[in-house]
C-alpha cells in the first residue's frame, strides 16, 4: 500500500511538474510556414514537445480500427503463427510479445492473465492504411521542415501498446547513438543544428496518463549517459526529475532521441497505444556510420552500416507515397510537397503497396537508426 501512495505522489507530482514546462499547445506556424520559434526553444530546452489536436476524430477513428484488427491478428505465444481465434497471423514477425521472464529481467510484476502480451507493432506503414496517411500528414511534415529543413528523411516507425494493468515497461534509454562528442556531449548545438539524432514523434490514439505514458527526463539530451562506462538507470527507479508526456487522443508527442525517456509497466484502467514516427536532418543521415537496430522485421537484432545517398533515397520514397496516400483519402486537403529527393515511384497504388511489402525487399529494409 505504501508503495501504491508513493507511485500516486509521484505521478501526480510528475504530472504538475510536466505543466509547468510550458511546452505543449497546438501546432502554430510563422508567415513563412516554420514552426513558431517559441515552439522550437521550448522543444530545444527541454528535449521534447507535446502537439494538441493535430488529428481529427475521423483520424483517430480510423487509427483505432485499424489498430484494433491488427492487435486482434496477433499470435497468442513467441513465434506462434495464429491468432487468439485460430486464424493465421498476416504479419507474424513483426510483434513484440512479452511474457513472464521479460517481467522479471526488469524487476517488474507479471500481471496478465495469458502467456503473453504484445508490447509493440513495428513497421504499421505496411499493416495499417490509417498508419500511412498520418506519416503523409501535412502539419506534421511542415513541422518537421521546421527542424530538420526541406530535405529531412526517414527514421523508423512503430506502434507501443500498453495494455489495461498489464503494459510492459519500456527501459529508461536514450536512443541516439552516434552524434556524440569524445566527452559524451550532444553535437546538437542548442540552436538545433549540427549533426544529430532526430526526433521520436508519439501519435497517440489513446489517453495518455501519468500512469501508462512515456516519461521524460527534461534536459536530458545535452550529454550521454553511456559516456565513460555509464549505464541507464533500471526501469525500477523513479527518477525524480522525469515529468510524464500525457497526451490526448490526436496529440503527438516530439521527443529528442537524445533525452532520457522510458514508461514504467500501465498498471492503470487506461491502455496506451501511441505510434512512434519520426524523420531525420539529411545530413545527419546521409555518410554517417553507425549501428542500426530497426531494419529488421523486430527489435533485437543489430548490423554495423554506413548510410549511402541510394539508401536514404530508396527509403525516403516513403514520405511522397504517403502524401499520395493521404491525397487520395483527403481530396479537400492542401497535400504536403516533399522538397527531398528521392527514389522510386512516389504514388501511391496497388504496384506500390505490392513493392514496399515484397519479402527480402520491404521498405523497412532501410531504415535509418542513428
Ligand atoms: O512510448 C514508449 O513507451 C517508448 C518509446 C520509446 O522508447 C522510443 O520511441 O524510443
Amino acid at each position: 500500500m505504501a508503495d501504491e501512495d508513493d507511485w500516486i505522489a509521484y505521478c501526480e507530482d510528475g504530472q504538475r511538474r510536466a505543466l509547468e514546462l510550458g511546452n505543449r499547445g497546438p501546432m502554430r506556424f510563422d508567415a513563412n510556414g516554420r514552426l513558431a520559434q517559441d515552439i522550437l526553444d521550448a522543444y530545444r530546452e527541454n528535449g521534447f514537445y507535446v502537439f494538441e489536436g493535430v488529428l481529427e476524430q475521423a483520424e483517430i477513428d480510423d487509427l483505432t480500427t485499424e489498430f484494433d484488427e491488427v492487435l486482434a491478428n496477433a499470435p497468442t505465444e513467441k513465434g506462434g503463427l495464429t491468432d487468439a481465434q485460430g486464424q493465421r497471423t498476416t504479419f507474424p514477425g513483426y510483434y513484440s510479445l512479452s511474457d513472464r521472464s521479460d517481467f522479471e529481467k526488469l524487476g517488474v510484476p507479471w500481471q496478465a492473465a495469458t502467456n503473453a502480451i504484445v508490447g509493440l507493432i513495428s513497421h504499421p506503414l505496411m499493416m495499417m492504411d490509417s498508419a500511412l496517411r498520418v506519416y503523409g500528414h501535412p502539419e506534421i511534415l511542415k513541422m518537421v521542415a521546421s527542424v530538420h529543413g526541406d530535405d529531412f528523411v526517414p527514421f523508423h516507425e512503430s506502434i507501443f501498446h500498453k495494455g489495461v494493468g498489464e503494459g510492459p515497461p519500456t527501459a529508461w534509454h536514450q536512443d541516439g547513438r552516434t552524434h556524440w562528442d569524445e566527452e559524451g556531449r550532444a553535437l546538437e548545438t542548442p540552436d538545433g543544428q549540427g549533426k544529430r539524432h532526430g526526433f521520436n514523434l508519439s501519435v497517440s490514439w489513446s489517453t495518455c496518463t501519468p500512469e501508462n505514458s512515456l516519461w521524460v527526463v527534461p534536459g536530458s539530451h545535452r550529454s550521454w549517459r553511456l559516456h565513460d562506462g555509464g549505464k541507464f538507470p533500471p526501469i525500477t527507479e523513479r527518477i525524480p526529475e522525469a515529468v510524464p508526456m500525457m497526451l490526448a487522443p490526436g496529440d503527438c508527442g516530439m521527443v529528442n532521441r537524445s533525452s532520457l525517456h522510458g514508461s514504467y509497466s500501465n498498471r492503470s484502467d487506461e491502455r496506451r497505444v501511441t505510434m512512434v514516427l519520426g524523420f531525420h536532418n539529411r545530413d545527419s543521415a546521409i555518410g554517417t556510420s553507425t549501428t542500426n537496430v530497426h531494419a529488421f522485421q523486430r527489435p533485437g537484432k543489430i548490423k554495423r552500416i554506413t548510410y549511402s545517398r541510394e539508401y536514404v533515397e530508396k527509403r525516403s520514397r516513403m514520405i511522397p507515397v504517403a502524401i499520395d496516400a493521404r491525397r487520395q483519402r483527403y481530396p479537400h486537403e492542401t497535400p504536403y510537397e516533399y522538397q527531398g529527393a528521392y527514389l522510386g515511384k512516389g504514388e501511391w497504388d496497388d504496384q506500390v503497396r505490392a513493392e514496399i511489402a515484397q519479402p527480402g525487399d520491404e521498405y523497412w529494409q532501410r531504415d535509418i537508426t542513428l
